[in-house]
C-alpha cells in the first residue's frame, strides 16, 4: 500500500513540472521551458502575416483557428527584416534558417532568420500547440548543417509518386531542406538520361517539385551520364537539353552523377570539363538555379587512386558541391575522413550516406539507431544526405534520425533519437513498432562489411522463462501492427512481409519450448507434432516475397532478427532432433535425413567442374572456379570432401587439394585466423530434385543458395537446383 502511494506522488510530481513538455524533433539548439501559457483549445491573431514567408503562414492557418476576438492570443509573425519583427533582432540567431519562438501568456513570436527560418518555427510552434496544455517557452534555433536530406540514390524499385509526396511532407515537418532525386533505375536519370520524360511523367515530377517547394524542401534533379557519354560538344549540350526540360518543370537545383561507371565516361578530367561547361551554359544562364552537385566516380577512399580527386579539386569551379561516401561505399563518417576528402578536393565535400540503403541486402530492413557519425563534423560538409531503402516509410525510421543529427548534431542522441521515433511515426502501435525495430537492424554479412549492434539485444540477455514470453510478444505484436494499417497503412503495407515472418518466428519459439518440453516429459507424440507444426511455420516464412507485384525490379525474400533469433530457432530445433533420435524410433522420418553419404565428389554445372584453380595453401581472399576440364596436374583441385556434420545436420565441403573449405559466400576463407571454420557458419543444407542438388547456406550465414555467377559459384535469394554432386 505504502509502495503504491509513493508511486503515484512521484507521478503527480513528473506531471505537473515537465508533462507538458513535448518532445520537439529535430531538437532545437537552445530551449528554456517555463509554466503554463494557455490551453491547445486557443485562438490566434495574427500580426504581420501579410509581410511573412507565404508557405508558413498558410502552414499555420491549415492548423490553428485564426480569429479576431477579445481573447485571441496574438502571434506576430515574419522575418527580421519586417517591421513587426525588427525589435527582436538581437533575438534572432544569426543562421541562415534559424528562428527565434517565444511563447507567454499573453502572446506568440514567430521570427524567422529568412522565410524558412519563419516556416521552421511556424513547425516547432505546431509540434508545441498540439499538447494539451501549451508551456511558456523561449527557442533559440539554426540549423548545424546547410543541405539536410535524403538521396533517392539506390538500386531497386524507385519510390512511388505517393511515397514522395509523403516524404516531402515529412521533411517540411523534420526541417530537413533538400531531397536529391537519383533512383537508379528510372530509366530517364541514367540509362536513356538523353531524353525527356513522357508527357504524364514529366506532370508528376512537377507536381513533386511543387509540393517539396511549399515544404521548403530543395528539390536536386540529378541526371546520370557517364556509362555511355562521349565526349564532344553534342553530348555536353545534351545534358544542358535535359536540365533544361528539368528546369521548365519547375527544377532549380541539379547533380550530375558518375558513380558505378568504368571506361571512358570515368576520367576525371573530362568529368570537371563537363561540370565547368554546365555551369556556363545552363546554371549561370539563369538567375535562380543553384550551384551543381557532382558524384564522383571514385566516391569513396577505398576506391581513390591516382590523381583523380585532386583533378576534380582543381579543375572543377569551386562552388561545385562534390559528393562523398566515406572511407568505403558503405561507411559512417568522421572528422578524420572529412579532413582527407577536403583537402584532396579543395572545397567541404557533400556526404552521400548509404545507410539505411538495403539494395545490397534486400532481405533485410535497416530500422536500428543510426548511429556512427561524428557530432563534430557539421562545419566540414556542405551537406548531409542519407541513401534510404526502396522502402519509403520504413526508411522514416532512421531519416527521423539523420534530421535530428544534421539539425543539431552537437547534441544529437542516436537512441533516444532512435525511441523518438517509434511514437512519432507509429503513436497508435508504437510499443509492437519499437519491438519489430528491435529484431530488424543488422545486415548480416556483407560485401559492403557494415554491421549494426543491437539486434535483438532484450533476447539475448533473457532466460529461458523470458524467452517465451518473447515469442509470445513476437506473435502478438505482429498481429497489433497488422490490425494497425487502419491507422498507418502504407508504413504496414510495406513492413508486412517482415511483420508476419516475426509472427513465424514467435510462433516457431514457441514450438521450440514444446518440443523441449515433450521431451523431458518423455511424450514423443507431441514431440512430433509440435516439430511438424514447427517445419510447416518455417516453409510457410519462405514463402513469403516483399514487393510481389507486377512490374516489380527487385523481390525481396524477408529475413527478421536473422543474426540473433533466426540461428537461435534453428540451432535449437536441430540439437532437439539429435537428442530426440538418441532416444526414440517413433517419426523420424519426418526429419531432414542426411541425403548424401560422406565422400568425395565432383560440383558440377552444365558439365564444368568448381576447381580450386590455383590452390595454395597461403593464399587469401581466394575462391574456386567452374573449368570445362579435368585437370590432370592435380586432380584433387576439382575433387570436394563432402561431410555429414552431426551438430548441425548439414554439411561441409572441403577441397581435397588443400583441406580449404567452402564458405558461405562460395569462396575460400578471407584470412585464416579471421574467418576460421565454424559449422554454424559453414555448412550447408542440400536438397536433391530431379537428379540435381541445390545448396543453401543456413545458421548464421543466412539461408541464401550458391548459384553459378559467371565462372564463379555465388550466392542469391533463388533456390536453384544445377548442381551435380557427382561421385568420384
Ligand atoms: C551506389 C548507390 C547504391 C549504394 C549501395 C553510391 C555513390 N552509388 O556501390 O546507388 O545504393 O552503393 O548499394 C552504390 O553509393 N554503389
Amino acid at each position: 500500500m505504502k509502495r503504491k502511494l509513493l508511486l503515484s506522488l512521484a507521478l503527480f510530481g513528473a506531471l505537473s513540472t515537465s508533462a507538458q513538455q513535448p518532445d520537439i524533433s529535430p531538437l532545437p539548439q537552445q530551449a528554456v521551458w517555463k509554466e503554463y501559457a494557455f490551453s491547445n483549445a486557443s485562438q490566434y491573431q495574427l500580426i504581420g502575416g501579410a509581410k511573412a514567408d507565404a508557405d508558413a503562414v498558410s502552414l499555420l492557418k491549415r492548423n490553428v483557428k485564426i480569429a479576431n476576438g477579445p481573447k485571441s492570443i496574438p502571434i506576430t509573425i515574419g522575418e527580421v527584416s519586417d517591421k513587426a519583427l525588427k525589435k527582436y533582432i538581437e533575438k534572432v540567431p544569426d543562421h541562415k534558417e534559424g528562428y527565434f519562438l517565444k511563447i507567454t501568456p499573453k502572446e506568440v513570436i514567430i521570427a524567422g532568420h529568412d522565410g524558412k527560418g519563419t516556416y521552421y518555427g511556424v513547425q516547432t510552434f505546431l509540434q508545441i500547440v498540439r499538447q494539451n496544455k501549451v508551456m511558456q517557452v523561449e527557442i533559440h534555433d539554426w540549423p548545424s548543417v546547410e543541405c539536410r536530406g535524403v538521396i533517392e540514390g539506390f538500386y531497386g524499385n524507385p519510390w512511388s509518386h505517393e511515397d514522395r509526396l509523403r516524404q516531402f511532407d515529412f521533411y517540411g515537418k523534420q526541417k530537413m531542406n533538400t531531397y536529391v532525386y537519383g533512383p537508379k533505375d528510372d530509366p530517364y536519370h541514367r540509362k536513356h538520361w538523353r531524353e525527356p520524360y513522357p508527357e504524364d511523367e514529366a506532370a508528376k515530377l512537377k507536381e513533386l517539385v511543387e509540393c517539396a517547394r511549399k515544404n521548403k524542401v530543395q528539390f536536386v534533379w540529378a541526371v546520370h551520364p557517364g556509362g555511355d557519354i562521349q565526349w564532344n560538344l553534342e553530348d555536353s549540350m545534351a545534358v544542358c537539353n535535359k536540365l533544361e526540360a528539368m528546369y521548365k518543370l519547375g527544377v532549380r537545383s541539379f547533380a550530375v552523377f558518375f558513380d558505378d561507371i568504368s571506361g571512358e565516361g570515368s576520367k576525371g578530367d573530362k568529368q570537371a570539363g563537363l561540370l565547368n561547361y554546365v555551369t556556363d551554359n545552363f546554371v549561370r544562364k539563369h538567375k535562380d538555379v543553384e550551384p551543381l552537385i557532382m558524384c564522383p566516380t571514385q566516391y569513396n577512399k577505398s576506391w581513390a587512386k591516382g590523381d583523380y580527386l585532386t583533378t576534380l579539386g582543381e579543375m572543377m569551379y569551386p562552388e561545385i558541391r562534390i559528393m562523398w561516401t566515406g572511407n568505403s561505399v558503405v561507411d559512417m563518417i568522421e572528422m578524420n575522413d572529412m579532413e582527407w576528402i577536403n583537402g584532396q578536393i579543395k572545397r567541404k565535400a557533400f556526404i552521400w550516406l548509404n545507410y539505411p540503403v538495403n539494395d545490397y541486402c534486400q532481405s533485410r530492413l535497416l530500422m536500428g539507431k543510426t548511429y556512427g557519425n561524428g557530432l563534430d563534423i557539421n562545419n566540414m560538409v556542405s551537406g548531409f544526405c542519407a541513401n534510404p531503402m526502396e522502402y519509403a516509410e520504413a526508411s522514416k525510421v532512421s531519416l527521423y534520425s539523420i534530421a535530428d543529427y544534421t539539425w543539431n548534431m552537437p547534441q544529437y542522441d542516436a537512441l533516444s533519437s532512435w525511441k523518438r521515433s517509434f511514437t512519432y511515426l507509429m503513436p497508435t502501435a508504437s510499443t509492437a513498432f519499437s519491438l519489430f525495430c528491435n529484431n530488424n537492424i543488422d545486415l548480416g554479412k556483407t560485401g559492403h562489411g557494415l554491421r549494426r549492434e543491437g539486434e535483438s539485444e532484450d533476447f539475448i540477455q533473457m532466460d529461458d522463462a523470458e524467452k517465451v514470453m518473447y515469442f509470445i510478444d513476437m506473435q502478438q505484436s505482429a498481429n497489433q501492427l497488422l490490425a494497425d494499417s487502419v491507422n498507418h497503412p502504407e508504413m504496414i503495407a510495406e513492413i508486412k512481409p517482415w511483420v508476419e515472418s516475426m509472427s513465424l518466428l514467435g510462433q516457431r519459439g514457441q514450438a521450440v519450448w514444446e518440443m523441449n518440453a515433450a521431451l523431458v516429459d518423455g511424450d514423443s507424440i507431441t514431440f512430433i507434432g509440435k516439430y511438424k507444426a514447427q517445419a510447416a511455420m518455417e516453409r510457410k516464412q519462405k514463402t513469403l516475397i516483399s514487393r510481389n507485384y507486377e512490374g516489380s525490379i527487385v523481390k525481396a525474400k524477408p529475413v527478421v532478427s536473422g543474426d540473433v533469433i533466426t540461428p537461435w530457432i534453428n540451432d535449437n530445433v536441430t540439437n532437439l532432433i539429435v537428442e530426440y533420435k538418441k532416444q526414440y524410433t517413433y517419426g523420424i522420418d519426418v526429419f531432414p535425413v542426411q541425403n548424401i553419404e560422406d565422400g568425395v565428389y565432383f560440383i558440377k554445372v552444365n558439365g564444368e567442374y568448381l576447381t580450386d584453380a590455383e590452390a595454395s595453401a597461403d593464399r587469401v581472399g581466394d575462391f574456386p572456379v567452374f573449368q570445362e576440364k579435368r585437370d590432370k596436374t592435380n586432380p584433387q583441385r576439382q575433387e570436394w570432401l563432402i561431410e555429414y556434420e552431426p551438430l548441425t545436420g548439414r554439411y561441409k565441403i572441403t577441397n581435397v587439394q588443400d583441406g580449404r573449405y567452402l564458405n558461405e559466400m562460395g569462396s575460400f576463407w578471407r584470412d585464416k585466423e579471421l574467418n576460421p571454420y565454424e559449422a554454424n557458419w559453414h555448412t550447408f543444407v542440400l536438397t536433391k530434385q530431379n537428379g540435381k542438388w541445390s545448396i543453401q547456406c543456413a545458421g548464421n550465414a543466412g539461408n541464401k543458395f550458391l548459384s553459378r555467377n559467371g565462372n564463379r559459384i555465388g550466392n542469391n535469394d533463388n533456390e536453384q537446383f544445377i548442381f551435380e554432386i557427382v561421385k568420384n
